[in-house]
C-alpha cells in the first residue's frame, strides 16, 4: 500500500500545532497510520499534545456520523434537506423569525466554515435568539476589549517568549495549551521563561499543572480575582509605582477614586490572600523589566467576568506593559482581522439594543446569554433551534432545565459529526467531514497569537460528506426561503461579494475603488473557503496571496509581535479607554462583595490535558487514567463532612443536585471543590459507545443561570454548593 505524509494544522485547541499525518492507501479506504508534530513548523516546532496525536483515531471513530439522521434514523441528504425545509419552515411560518434560535458552539472558531459562513446563516435566519459558547467563555474579554480598545477581538496577548514575569490568573495553560494566547508548546515556552530567569506566578484555587511548576502559587478563593486585581491596581496607583501611561491612554485620573475601597487589607479576607503578599506582588510587577498579566476561564466565567478582564489590562497599563515588548501586545494577523482593516471604523459600542423575554438580559454583540436559553425555550419564546458545532446540553448553564427544554422543541436541526447529548433531541442531524478532510487556516487564533504566523493546510484526505461550508451555506439559503434544493454557491458568492464590497468602499484598502467584477475574476473560479481566504489575505496587512502562503506548507513566520498603538485602536476617542463608564458603574457591585461572608464551599471547574470540552471522551486513548470526572475536595473539608477518597457524595447548588465520586486531594484549597465539565454521556439516544462507559456527571446541572451583567456570560466558577456523603445510587 502506498503511504504519504502530509502537513495539517491541528484545530482541536487554540495552539494551532503543525502536524504531519501519514496515510496508507487512497480514497474512502485510506487509513491514518501515524501522526506526529511537524518539526518544520516555525511556530510549533514539532510539538503536539496527546489530543493532536489522536486525531487519526478521532477521524476513524466508528461512532462518527457518516450520513444525515432524520428522527434518529439514517437518511439521504435529500430527505434531510426536505425535513429541514418543512419543519423549520413550519415554525418560521407560524411563529416568525424570532421563534427559531441558533446556538453556535466552540468548534466554529476552529473551522474556516464556521468563521466564514456562520454569519451568513445567522443573517438569513434573522432572529434575535442568537446564542453561542462565547457567553459561556470569553465574552467578558471582548466587552472589556471593545470598551478599552474599540474592537471585541482587540485582546492584547502576553508576549510569552520575551516576558520577565508572567502572572496567570484562572488559567491552566499546561492543561489547556493556552487560550486567548495562541502558543504551541506551552511546556517548552514556560520552561524557556524560567530558563532565561523569568518568573511564573499562578493564581488558582487548585494546584493545577501550571501552578505546580510556578515560582509562586496563590490559592485564591474562587470568584475573587477582581478584588485581587483591584488591590494590585490600587497599590500601584497609591504607592507611586504606576508607570506614565503615555499619550495614547485616557481615563487614568478616574481610577484612584474608583479603586480606593479595594485596599490589600480590605480584600485579604474575601480573596484569602494576605495583604503583604498582594503588596509584594504589586511591587514585583512594577519592578520587573517586563511583565504580563493574563486571565482566562477561571476569571471570565465568574460573577465579575468583565470587571476582572478590564482590571487585567488596567494592571498591564499601570506597570507600563501595555503594547510593549515583554508585556502584552496586539497581534497583527495576516487575514480577517478587523482591527487592522481600513474597513473597520471607530464606533461607540452599543449594548442592549434588545433583551431576552423572561429576564430582560441585554444583547451583547448581537448575542443573548447562553444562560437564558433554557428559560426562553420553556417560556415558548423559542420553538425551534439550530445548533452548529455545539453541545449545550452539557456545556451551557442550567443544563438540567436546558435538556428538558431541548426535548420539548418543535424542531431542532443540528450540524454536528456526532449523535450526542444535544443532537439526540434533533429532528435532523447534518454531519460534517473531519478535520483531516477539510482545508484549514486559522483565522481566529492567528489574531490571538504570541507570534505572527500563518499556515494553510490542504485536506489530508478526501471528504465523503459535503464540506461544512456547503452545508452551512445551503442551510442559510433554506432559512432565507430558497427551498430544499437551494444552491450553496449562491450564498458563497453573496458572502464573497459582501466582503469585496466592504473593501472597495474603504479608503486605504488594497481594493479601494476597484471594480468588483474584476476582483472576482482575479480570485478565480474556486468556490468556498479557499477563495474567501485568498481575498482576506490579499487585503490583509501583509498583502499576501493564498498561493504565496501555500508555498510554505509548514507555515510562514511573520515575526514577533510589535507595538501597535495607536493604529490598532477603534475607540471613538482614538485612545485607550482606561476607565470606561459601563465598567466603573459595575464597581459598586464588586464593592458589596467586601461585606459578604466568605465561608462555605464554592465549586470551580478544571480541564484535563486529554479532554476536549464535551466531545473528546469517545476516543479511547483520551479517557481514563487521570482524566476522570471526580469531585476534588481538600482533606480538611472532606474530614469535616465525612467524605472519603473514592466514596460518593451528593453535591447541591441553587440549580440542581448530583451524585459524584469524591477525590480527596490537597491540590485544591479548603473552601473550594472542583468538578470538570463535559461529562455525563450515558443518556438514552446518545451514540457514543466509548464515552457512555466513561462515567461522570454533567456538572452544569449545578450551574445556576446567573450571568456577569455586562457581558451576559455564565458563572461556572465560584458557585455556592453543599456537599454531603451519599449513597452511590441516589
Ligand atoms: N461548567 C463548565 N462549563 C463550561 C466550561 C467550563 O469551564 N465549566 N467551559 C465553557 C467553554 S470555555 C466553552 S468554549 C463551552 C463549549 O461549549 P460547546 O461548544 O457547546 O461544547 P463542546 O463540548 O465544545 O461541543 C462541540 C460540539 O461540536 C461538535 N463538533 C466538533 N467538531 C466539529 C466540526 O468541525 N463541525 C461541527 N459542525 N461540529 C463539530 C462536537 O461533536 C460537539 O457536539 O463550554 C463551556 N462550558
Ligand atoms: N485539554 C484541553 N484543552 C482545552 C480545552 C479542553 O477542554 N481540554 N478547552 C479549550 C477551551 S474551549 C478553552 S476556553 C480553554 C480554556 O483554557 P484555560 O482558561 O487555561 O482553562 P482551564 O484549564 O479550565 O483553567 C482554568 C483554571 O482556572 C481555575 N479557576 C477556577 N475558578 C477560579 C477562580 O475563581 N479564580 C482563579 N484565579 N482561578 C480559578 C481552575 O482551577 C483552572 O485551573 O482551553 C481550551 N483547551
Ligand atoms: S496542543 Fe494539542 S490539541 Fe492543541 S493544537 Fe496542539 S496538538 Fe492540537
Ligand atoms: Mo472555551
Amino acid at each position: 500500500m502506498p503511504t504519504t505524509t502530509r502537513p495539517a494544522t491541528c484545530p482541536l485547541c487554540e495552539a494551532t500545532c503543525g502536524l504531519l499525518v501519514t496515510v496508507e492507501g487512497e480514497g474512502p479506504g485510506a487509513r491514518v497510520t501515524e501522526v506526529r508534530g511537524d518539526a518544520d513548523d516555525p511556530f510549533s516546532r514539532g510539538f503536539a499534545c496527546p489530543k493532536g496525536l489522536a486525531i487519526g483515531e478521532l477521524h476513524h471513530d466508528p461512532d462518527r456520523l457518516r450520513t444525515p439522521l432524520v428522527d434518529g434514523r439514517e437518511a439521504t441528504w435529500e430527505q434531510a434537506w426536505q425535513a429541514v425545509h418543512e419543519r423549520l419552515g413550519r415554525v418560521l411560518g407560524e411563529h416568525g423569525r424570532d421563534a427559531v434560535g441558533v446556538y453556535l458552539g466552540n468548534p466554529n472558531v476552529h473551522t474556516l466554515a464556521g468563521s466564514l459562513y456562520v454569519p451568513a446563516l445567522a443573517k438569513a435566519l434573522g432572529s434575535r435568539h442568537v446564542f453561542s459558547a462565547s457567553t459561556s467563555d470569553q465574552m467578558p474579554k471582548q466587552v472589556a476589549a471593545v470598551l478599552m480598545f474599540g474592537d471585541p477581538l482587540s485582546v492584547p496577548v502576553p508576549d510569552l517568549d520575551r516576558t520577565d514575569l508572567l502572572l496567570v490568573l484562572g488559567a491552566d495553560p499546561l492543561s489547556s495549551n493556552g487560550s486567548l494566547m495562541t502558543a504551541p508548546d506551552m511546556p517548552g515556552r514556560l520552561r524557556a521563561l524560567r530558563r532565561r530567569g523569568g518568573r511564573l506566578v499562578v493564581v488558582d484555587p487548585r494546584t493545577s499543572r501550571t501552578a505546580r511548576v510556578a515560582d509562586q502559587h496563590l490559592t485564591i478563593r474562587p470568584g475573587s480575582d477582581a478584588l485581587l486585581l483591584a488591590a494590585l491596581a490600587q497599590v500601584l496607583l497609591t504607592g507611586g509605582l504606576a508607570a506614565d501611561p503615555g499619550p495614547h491612554v485616557t481615563g487614568l485620573e478616574a481610577l484612584p477614586a474608583a479603586l480606593a475601597p479595594f485596599t490589600p487589607e480590605a480584600v485579604a479576607g474575601p480573596t484569602g490572600i494576605e495583604a503583604g503578599t498582594i503588596r509584594r506582588l504589586a511591587a514585583d510587577l512594577a519592578a520587573a523589566p517586563t511583565a504580563a498579566v493574563y486571565g482566562r476561564v477561571g476569571t471570565t466565567t465568574t460573577r465579575f467576568g468583565t470587571v476582572t478582564s478590564w482590571l487585567v489590562d488596567v494592571v498591564n497599563t499601570l506597570t507600563g506593559n501595555l503594547d510593549s515588548p515583554g508585556g502584552v501586545l496586539f497581534p497583527l494577523a495576516a487575514a480577517g482581522q478587523r482591527n487592522s482593516s481600513p474597513a473597520t471604523r471607530a464606533r461607540a459600542p452599543r449594548f442592549g439594543r434588545y433583551a431576552t423575554g423572561v429576564r430582560g438580559l441585554p444583547e451583547v454583540f448581537g448575542e443573548l446569554p447562553s444562560a437564558a436559553m433554557a428559560e426562553e425555550i420553556l417560556a415558548g419564546n423559542i420553538r425551534g433551534m439550530v445548533t452548529v458545532a455545539g453541545n449545550p446540553a452539557l456545556s451551557a448553564p442550567d443544563a438540567g432545565r436546558l435538556d428538558r427544554a431541548l426535548a420539548g422543541l418543535d424542531v431542532l436541526i443540528s450540524v454536528d459529526p456526532y449523535l450526542n447529548e444535544t443532537t439526540r433531541h434533533a429532528d435532523v442531524v447534518l454531519p460534517v467531514p473531519t478535520p483531516l478532510q477539510r482545508p484549514h487556516l486559522d483565522l481566529t487564533f492567528s489574531q490571538l497569537s504570541v507570534r505572527n504566523v500563518i499556515r494553510w493546510a490542504d485536506p489530508v484526505l478526501p471528504a465523503q460528506l459535503p464540506q461544512e461550508w456547503q452545508t452551512l451555506a445551503r442551510l442559510a439559503a433554506i432559512l432565507g426561503g430558497a427551498g430544499p434544493d437551494a444552491d450553496p454557491a449562491v450564498v458563497d458568492s453573496l458572502v464573497l461579494r459582501t466582503l469585496i464590497g466592504q473593501q472597495i468602499a474603504a479608503e486605504g484598502s488594497a481594493l479601494a475603488g476597484r471594480d468588483p467584477v474584476e476582483v472576482v475574476a482575479e480570485l478565480g473560479g474556486r468556490p468556498g473557503e479557499e477563495r474567501l481566504v485568498d481575498l482576506l489575505l490579499r487585503v490583509g496587512p501583509y498583502r499576501l496571496t493564498l498561493d504565496q502562503v501555500r508555498r510554505h506548507p509548514h507555515g510562514l513566520d511573520l515575526g514577533e509581535l510589535r507595538p501597535r498603538l495607536p493604529e490598532v485602536l477603534r475607540t471613538p476617542s482614538g485612545r485607550v479607554e482606561l476607565a470606561p463608564a459601563p465598567i466603573l458603574a459595575d464597581l459598586p457591585r464588586l464593592r458589596a462583595v467586601l461585606d459578604e461572608p466568605w465561608d462555605g464551599l464554592l465549586l470551580v471547574g478544571r480541564r484535563h490535558l486529554r479532554s476536549n470540552n464535551s466531545w473528546g471522551h469517545n476516543v479511547a486513548s483520551l479517557v481514563g487514567g487521570s482524566n476522570r470526572c471526580t469531585l476534588q475536595v481538600h482533606p480538611q473539608d472532606a474530614q469535616a463532612r465525612g467524605l472519603v477518597d473514592g466514596g460518593t457524595a451528593a453535591i447541591s447548588s441553587a440549580a440542581g443536585r448530583l451524585v459524584v465520586e469524591v477525590e480527596v486531594t490537597d491540590r485544591i484549597r479548603p473552601g473550594a471543590v472542583s468538578l470538570p465539565h463535559g461529562w455525563g454521556h450515558d443518556l438514552d439516544g446518545v451514540g457514543l459507545q466509548v464515552a457512555r462507559k466513561a462515567g461522570g456527571v454533567n456538572t452544569n446541572v449545578l450551574t445556576p443561570p446567573e450571568v456577569d451583567p455586562l457581558s451576559g456570560t455564565a458563572v461556572f466558577n465560584g458557585i455556592p454548593v453543599t456537599v454531603a456523603p451519599a449513597d452511590p445510587d441516589r
